[in-house]
């Protein structure tokens, strides 16, 4: 297995596309989509583009259906949900399919969404993905950070270190072997200085200080843990998970 990482997605080569892709947007697109499906969520479907979304999802029967919507790290007028992964409990999220468009998650996911397996991954579901490369074994992987706006971010580069520090410890390779380019090296060496106060660097990142500005330290807390979910978002079809 050959690892990549590419900080944003606009870093992504355009000539070639990986076995397998894995968006991250540690905060929060990635970590809300996991908590939904982690739910009872029946999927997730992603756009880059409100007006699209909301006509996709005028389609569905508003019971089976939830709209989640942020710009700016504010949630959208006239939706039921922002990109709070703490709002996606079982009696909200169960049984129906949530349409999201986010300012850079969602723009990720539709970067990679033509690569033969497509997975989102956060810190909080990090051991999923990393059982399923494991079990897959894929030879080449791509891991794309949202980042924000086209600039790089410290919570997807210190989850893509999290994914490719467990990768390491779980079969016999070593970072040097694994790793495609040097942002590889990079991340795990950020993942080891930072493992044991995740929270503390999302306090140093700039989206996380926007996100202490919007009140959001709730969710801070919860993003910054780690393998609390089993669960696997994996594409079925193009944006939907
Ligand atoms: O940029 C994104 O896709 C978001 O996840 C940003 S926010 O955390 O919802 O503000």
């Amino acid at each position: 297995m050959k690892l990549f990482i590419y900080h944003t997605p606009e870093l992504t080569p355009s000539d070639t596309t990986p076995d397998c892709a894995i968006a991250v947007d540690v905060l929060r697109a990635t970590s809300t989509i996991a908590t939904v499906l982690a739910s009872g969520g029946e999927a997730v479907q992603a756009f880059s583009d409100l007006d699209q979304l909301i006509a996709v999802s005028e389609k569905w029967p508003p019971e089976k259906r939830l709209r989640a919507g942020e710009r700016g790290g504010a949630k959208v007028a006239g939706f039921e949900l922002g990109n709070s992964p703490l709002d996606c409990t079982r009696e909200v999220v169960q049984g129906r399919r949530l349409f999201i468009s986010t300012t850079n998650g969602t723009r990720a996911l539709q970067k990679i969404q033509h690569s033969p397996s497509v997975i989102t991954a956060a810190l909080i579901n990090r051991g999923a993905v990393v059982r399923y490369l494991l079990d897959k074994q894929p030879e080449t992987v791509w891991i794309v950070g949202s980042g924000w706006e086209g600039s790089f971010s410290l919570e997807d580069t210190v989850c893509a270190g999290a994914i490719a520090h467990s990768l390491v410890e779980n079969c016999p390779i070593s970072p040097v072997e694994l790793a495609g380019n040097d942002e590889v090296i990079g991340a795990i060496a950020l993942y080891s200085q930072w493992q044991n106060d995740l929270l503390g660097l999302f306090h140093q990142a700039s989206h996380g200080q926007r996100l202490l500005r919007l009140k959001s330290q709730e969710d801070l807390k919860y993003c910054a843990q780690v393998d609390i979910l089993d669960v696997l978002p994996i594409q079925q079809e193009p944006g939907v998970l």
